[in-house]
């Protein structure tokens, strides 16, 4: 497999296409530009000193930011601005099932338990990732998973923490969804092969048998667009409405994308939102964070204007469809897994001098605020 495709796949982008099918990547020349440099606004005037989540809470809604319990634990720096900015956290790996299940029936919450105890000592939330996914997971755990297992799992994991003052949803399912026709044997639904819609409905139901007091997401890369992909997304969320099953929340991961090459499909994305809005589940952004595409500009000050600009025209979008929680993958471009050799795109990879160019998140490696933040921060506003 190309080095590109690798990282697409590793990140959960199976194929080359299913960036294309995004509607980030499809070129139309003809289209109006609506690439990152056209905004060009000025966000270092604003806030520097308010923090994101009091700016969030002045207008009812949430920032948080994906959390690595290692990283935590060795640097008071990054521990100490997760509370200052936060009101939600996502474990970045410790709650998925490989970390909570290790071994068939036996269950182990250390790592979980630190972060849930650091959300309780700074009044935060804590958002549980992720109860069902095709990778995270142990080696004797199939895909999908037997409804056995699926009910033994959920019954230890959502169990264990019912009583919890600060978990307060759950990411039932993550990426169910193919990335295109030819990964599915579903074409209604276009579920990951070997994946039944009745199996994600009673998912559904053990859940909500275990515990119903959480709110329950489906959480999804790739949708921000009119695609093959969140056609399938939006009539998969539609089948479990229908079938009466609880569903409160959709994640709409928004890994993404932006280029003055390529058009952001604003108006498609905007459909999906309504669409979900339509539906009573509530859109939420769920792993955000924006890498600039080729060509690069000349300098990082023009970068970070471009992710600034990029993340206050989504931003703008979702809150103009009533999206109140944000939470980007990451607070600092330090720990962004982008720039993690496993994950980094092959472009970038293979390009050292272009590597300097991924700063992806609203602070910087030495967890300085950059433009990107205050972009965030007047996107609230
Ligand atoms: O950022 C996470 C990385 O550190 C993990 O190794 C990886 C596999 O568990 O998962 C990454 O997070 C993913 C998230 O759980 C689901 N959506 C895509 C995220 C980025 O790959």
């Amino acid at each position: 497999m190309p080095d590109r495709r690798k990282f697409l796949k590793r990140a959960g982008y199976t194929t080359l296409s299913a960036l294309l099918t995004m509607g980030f990547l499809q070129k139309d020349k003809q289209k109006e530009d609506h690439s990152t440099n056209t905004l060009a606004a000025n966000y270092t005037s604003t806030n520097g000193n308010s923090p994101l989540r009091q700016l969030a809470a002045a207008k009812g809604k949430r920032y948080g930011a994906a959390i690595d319990g290692e990283f935590l634990q060795i640097e008071k720096d990054y521990a100490n601005l997760l509370a200052r900015e936060c009101s939600i956290v996502t474990p970045n790996g410790e709650l998925k099932w490989n970390a909570t299940e290790p071994q068939p029936g036996k269950f182990t919450f250390e790592s979980a338990d630190a972060i849930a105890n650091f959300c309780q000592k700074h009044n935060m939330e804590l958002h549980g990732h992720t109860l069902f996914w095709y990778t995270g997971n142990p080696p004797w755990v199939p895909y999908p998973p037997t409804l056995q297992m699926i009910e033994r799992h959920l019954t230890g994991v959502m169990g264990h923490y019912r009583n919890s003052p600060v978990l307060k949803s759950w990411d039932v399912a993550n990426e169910i969804i193919a990335d295109n026709e030819n990964e599915t044997d579903n074409a209604t639904y276009g579920l990951r092969k070997g994946v039944k819609p009745e199996l994600i409905r009673d998912l559904f139901k053990i859940a909500a048998s275990v515990d119903s007091s959480k709110k329950f997401c489906i959480n999804e890369f790739g949708i921000e667009g009119a695609t093959w992909k969140s056609d399938r997304f939006l009539k998969m969320v539609e089948y479990l409405k229908n079938s009466g099953v609880k569903i409160d929340e959709a994640g709409i991961q928004s890994h993404l994308w932006f280029s003055t090459a390529y058009a952001f499909d604003e108006k498609g994305f905007n459909s999906v939102l309504k669409r979900l809005n339509d539906l009573g589940v509530k859109p939420r952004i769920s792993e955000l964070d924006i890498i600039i595409d080729t060509p690069l500009p000349d300098s990082i000050k023009k970068l970070d204007q471009m992710v600034a600009d990029s993340y206050k025209r989504y931003l703008d979008l979702c809150f103009a469809a009533d999206v109140d929680t944000v939470i980007t993958w990451g607070i600092t471009d330090r720990h962004t897994w982008i720039r993690h050799p496993d994950w980094m795109p092959a472009k970038f990879k293979n390009n050292p001098s272009m590597q300097p160019f991924l700063r992806p998140l609203p602070l910087d490696t030495n967890l300085q605020p950059k433009l990107a933040r205050n972009a965030i921060a007047q996107a609230f506003q």
